[in-house]
């Protein structure tokens, strides 16, 4: 296209405007964690990536101590929402009923049994796209006592409307958990009932709310590394990234869209696991990193790897929301063995 001489020569309508200092607004700043340095982890040589997580983990942690939350389904099954990999969607046949939710007593005869295993942390879940003020006071009332027992509470509960973070917080509440699952551009695989952005607003409130953000995803899902990549991208420019990162190996239940798409064949090698354990200590070296689901079909090796890799908590009690997780007995010879103490 040419230009006509007129519009060459004419002063342009806009004058540049010249800032005396620079325009935040307008600056973009550069993302700490651009995909490219995180890709160029995940390609390192297993043993210099692993040598790199374990210096970055002894600066911030102690390496040989892991922390141990207990998970308790306080609301099961039945939820409306379609997540591709949820044994909880009333859209999958999965076998799991939806039921009420629990009792405050439940809940407090759950919460004392996790202490006395020696969890430090206790979070409840609830297949919900998101709590309605009917089911989120007696949320509240189960947060309280949770705390009074000494143990730190967390939540899972979908996603929040505004001012339901601070009531979660006025209760006592520490985390709340609130996963991105995967990178946006694999997003819209998975799930169609929420999109991106709720997760984003969600998380947004709870952090607003002075509640620490407990934020991961969940690899295996048929996703290439370049999502994977992207996922850790996601968390590790977050500001401040999440205190608390749970890092999820699928657990393929049947019923699910996601095993009917993978066929009950683990989608990624044990070694792409840790690494992505790996990459998420290096990159959020002051967060948590949890070993999460999937523990259950881990051999004990590839645990290790784990711990060595940087994570330093995990879920502990044989259940998770609906599926397994191993013995606390397992657990505890596992420790043995790697000479872990809990923290
Ligand atoms: N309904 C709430 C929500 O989705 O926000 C809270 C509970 S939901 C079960 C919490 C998280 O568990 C999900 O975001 C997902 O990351 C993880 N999750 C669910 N099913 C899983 C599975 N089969 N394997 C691994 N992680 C899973
Ligand atoms: C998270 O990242 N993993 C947990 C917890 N946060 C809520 C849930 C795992 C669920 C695994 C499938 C189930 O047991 O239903
Ligand atoms: Fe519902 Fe949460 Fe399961 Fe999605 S992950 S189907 S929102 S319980």
């Amino acid at each position: 296209m040419s230009a006509s001489p007129v519009a060459e020569n004419a002063a342009p309508a806009v004058q540049p405007v010249h800032f005396s200092r620079p325009a935040p607004a307008l600056a973009q700043a550069a993302p700490r964690w651009p995909r490219e340095r995180i890709a160029a982890l995940f390609a390192l040589p297993f043993a210099d990536l692993l040598h790199q997580a374990q210096t970055v983990h002894r600066a911030h942690h102690d390496p040989n101590r892991v922390q141990r939350s207990t998970l308790l389904s306080i609301k099961t099954g039945g939820c409306p929402e379609d997540c591709g990999y949820c044994p909880q969607s009333a859209r999958h046949h999965t076998g799991t009923e939806a039921e009420s939710m629990l009792s405050l007593d439940q809940v407090i005869e759950a919460a004392k049994a996790a202490k006395a295993a020696g969890a430090t942390r206790f979070c409840m879940g609830a297949a919900w796209r998101g709590p309605k003020q009917r089911d989120l006071d007696p949320v509240l009332g189960m947060v309280r006592e949770v705390k009074a027992l000494g143990l730190e509470a967390c939540c899972t509960l979908g996603m929040l409307k505004g001012g339901q973070a601070e009531q979660l917080k006025a209760a006592g509440l520490d985390y709340y958990n609130h996963n991105l699952d995967t990178a946006p551009e694999a997003y819209g695989g998975i799930v169609s009932t929420r999109d991106y952005q709720d997760r984003l607003d969600t998380l947004a409130r709870v952090k607003d709310a002075g509640l620490h953000v407990c934020c991961g995803g969940i690899v295996g899902m048929g996703e290439s590394r370049a999502e994977r990549v992207g996922l850790i991208s996601q968390l590790a420019n977050m500001d401040p990234p999440p205190e608390s990162v749970p890092i999820n190996f699928l657990v393929q239940v049947e019923g699910t869209p996601l095993h009917a798409r993978l066929h009950g064949e683990a989608a990624i090698d044990w070694s792409e696991f840790v690494r992505t354990i790996a990459v998420a200590r290096i990159t959020m070296p002051e967060s948590f990193v949890r070993l999460s689901a999937g523990r259950q079909d881990m051999d004990e090796a590839t645990q290790a790897l784990c711990f060595l890799a940087g994570a330093n908590s995990m879920f502990y009690g044989e259940k998770l929301l609906t599926t397994g997780n191993p013995e606390v007995e397992r657990d505890q010879r596992l420790f043995d063995k790697l000479g872990i103490s809990p923290m």
